[in-house]
């Protein structure tokens, strides 16, 4: 599939994936970092969940930084949000064996839940990419991502009281699933969940998300925007930390327009 194809994809379907983005002869240790990332900084809230959490792992490990702005996912991407775009979260996500079904939502700013939303009923337009870096492969069996195609067209999604039971199978879902070295993108409407891994191994990602340049992501970090956001929704956000000024200095060069946003002064 070309470009203009995954773009057809995501508009009609909400959902695409870009094969072959990773070298295999680099999966490998990509997993084995992530693995170690996830162990030494994963959240012990996620960890309770079966899950290895890392928000902000650019600022830790950027091992995948080198493909972070590959051309194949780019631009689909832009294809969706125009031609200016940053690169607003990247977490290490790993479901570990036996995790349980998580719920269905749909991504920042889309999910209700947190702090900075774009309220529903919100508009059919698309505002957030969704990327998910399969280094292991995705399947049924080990917890390639749920999701409802064509959701991401619905004004509101189960993160608010419509009527869907967060935890419960939905009529239509599908596992996405893919090779290792291949990026799902998704509509950041799109409701997805966890899916259970039945299997005895980790399924290791990076998930990294795209904003157009007019997307406010300071909710995201130490800002005004999340003290004034958390108190009158009195909602928590995700945190994603700053990437440090020497860590942002050594990103490949194509890469670094990516971040521009989002570097420590200290
Ligand atoms: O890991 C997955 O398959 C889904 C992760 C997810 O739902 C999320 O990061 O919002």
């Amino acid at each position: 599939m070309n470009a203009s194809d995954h773009i057809t994809r995501l508009k009609e379907d909400g959902w695409t994936v870009v094969e072959n983005v990773v070298p295999e002869a680099h999966i490998e240790d990509l997993k084995r970092q992530i693995q170690a990332s996830t162990d030494e900084h994963g959240t012990e809230r996620a960890r309770k969940m079966g899950i290895g959490h890392v928000g902000g792992f650019i600022a830790f490990n950027q091992a995948l930084a080198p493909y972070l702005a590959d051309r194949r996912v780019i631009e689909p991407v832009q294809g969706i949000l125009g031609p200016h775009i940053k690169i607003s979260f990247t977490t290490a996500t790993i479901n570990m064996p036996e995790n349980p079904r998580g719920t269905w939502h749909a991504d920042w700013p889309f999910n209700q839940n947190n702090a900075g939303h774009v309220e529903a009923p919100y508009p059919d337009v698309p505002m957030h990419i969704t990327t998910l870096w399969m280094l292991s492969p995705f399947s049924e069996e080990n917890g390639g991502t749920l999701i409802v195609p064509g959701s991401h067209r619905e004004p509101n999604n189960p993160t608010c009281d419509i009527g869907v039971d967060p935890s419960a199978p939905y009529p239509g879902e599908i596992n996405a699933c893919g090779d290792a070295g291949s990026v799902l993108v998704l509509d950041s409407r799109m409701w997805h969940s966890t899916a259970a891994n039945t299997t005895s191994d980790p399924r290791v990602s990076v998930v990294v998300r795209y904003a157009p340049w007019w997307l406010n992501t300071r909710v995201l970090c130490d800002s005004l925007e999340r003290k004034v956001l958390g108190k009158r929704t009195g909602l928590a956000d995700n945190d994603q930390p700053l990437v440090p000024k020497n860590i942002y200095e050594n990103l490949p060069e194509d890469v670094k327009p990516l971040f521009s946003h989002w570097v420590a002064e200290a």
